[in-house]
């Protein structure tokens, strides 16, 4: 039998593309914009749209995505995941739990799940997940029920207990990246950093450059 291989393990710049920063119209382009500035992943959040909307801009992504051997992540919705040929999920504390994802994605998925404390972290990986998110780190407005941050400290204490990626998210920037990497987070999730830029695909080159130094991974 020939054995599962395992995808690309999480790491480096997390583009984040949400549809509460950027109109449904503009999605196409910005990730475009993103896989040209070189990232390695997408993730697409869509909390307001229509099941309908989502799956038609999930399609969309996946084909500019794909050609670039990009990995597209749908927040939240399993079904469109599956339906859009997503590579993976990111799911939060309320969504499907991680058994339940896996039995219906299979284990040639990748699950993310979003984290805020040690326990929700532990569980996480202990229950299947590929990597976690966690936050926020510093203080975001884009996530509205967002907790307070956690700040670096918390990272590392987490780095530190669990084995599987750790995705650092809330309120990071040009400015504090490289401080988040040299707490130990395997890659940055970015929101509003990236789509406020009017040069999206300047700002994740910038990003990824922030990572390869911080790492010593030079990729472009
Ligand atoms: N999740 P920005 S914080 C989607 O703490 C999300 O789990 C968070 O957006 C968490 O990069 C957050 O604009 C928002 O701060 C991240």
């Amino acid at each position: 039998m020939i054995a599962f291989m395992p995808f690309k393990k999480i790491s480096g710049f997390y583009p984040i593309i949400d549809t509460s920063l950027i109109a449904v119209s503009g999605v196409d382009n910005a990730a475009r914009a993103v896989v040209e500035g070189g990232a390695e992943i997408i993730q697409l959040r869509c909390k307001e749209i229509s099941a309908r909307e989502f799956i038609k801009i999930a399609m969309a992504i996946k084909l500019a995505a794909c050609k670039n051997n990009v990995l597209l992540i749908i927040n939240d919705r399993v079904d469109i995941a599956i339906l859009a040929g997503a590579d993976g999920v990111h799911l939060g504390q309320d969504d499907l739990p991680i058994e339940d994802a896996r039995r219906i994605l299979g284990e040639g998925k990748i699950i993310g799940v979003s984290t805020h404390n040690m326990d929700e972290a532990v569980i996480a990986a202990q229950k299947g997940a590929d990597y976690i998110s966690f936050g926020p780190i510093f203080s975001t407005i884009t996530k509205k029920d967002a907790q307070e941050p956690k700040g670096v400290e918390k990272l590392m204490e987490v780095k530190g207990r669990v084995k599987i990626p750790v995705v650092a998210i809330g309120g990071i920037t040009l400015e504090n990246a490289a401080e988040v990497y040299r707490a130990g987070a395997d890659s940055t999730a970015v929101i509003s950093g990236l789509l406020k830029s009017s040069d999206i695909k300047g700002r994740v080159r910038r990003f990824i450059t922030i990572y390869e130094k911080c790492t010593n991974n030079s990729r472009l």
